[in-house]
């Protein structure tokens, strides 16, 4: 697929309506809201989002774990005169009783080298880790959402990325 191709079929993706809202999950100062990913294929990478919601003092969130994955990464988006660039972040700022969105077009986990598919319905654990020493355990759900499935597209955009 030409880079051309691939951006004006980014672009398209990334217009797609978010999903609808998940169950939250419990934590009481470090809690994760509408954590989701999408179906995606064995080995391939796959993007997670969810909201951080902080009811406590200002914190970095440094490093994410999952069983399912080889690693995850922390990536920044952005789209701008419909290109789209992604970078690698290695830590995350969460305000003091603030929160911070990892979501469709925007800041993302990157969960690289899926272990397992990911199906519709599936729970994809991780653990985020915080700079206070706190961690936070989540189970992003996997959901089609009705929008065409961005894993393969976002792992043929993150493969010729160097670095990553
Ligand atoms: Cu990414």
């Amino acid at each position: 697929m030409s880079i051309l191709r691939a951006l004006a079929a980014a672009a398209i993706v990334f217009c797609a309506p978010p999903s609808k809202a998940q169950a939250a999950a419990t934590a009481p100062r470090l809690a994760a809201d509408k954590a989701w990913s999408r179906p995606a294929a064995v080995g391939s990478n796959a993007a997670g989002y969810l909201t951080l919601v902080n009811r406590g003092p200002a914190d970095v969130l440094e490093s994410v774990a999952s069983p399912a994955a080889a690693r995850v990464e922390m990536h920044g988006a952005s789209m701008a005169g419909g290109v789209m660039r992604m970078w690698s972040e290695q830590r995350v700022a969460v305000p003091a009783n603030g929160s911070v969105r990892f979501a469709p077009g925007g800041r993302h986990l990157m969960f690289v080298g899926l272990k397992h598919a990911l199906r519709s319905g599936d729970r994809l654990p991780a653990t985020l880790h915080f700079a206070s020493g706190r961690t936070l355990a989540v189970e992003l759900r996997v959901d089609a959402g009705g929008a065409p499935a961005m894993g393969p597209m976002h792992g043929a955009m993150h493969g010729p990325m160097p670095g990553m």
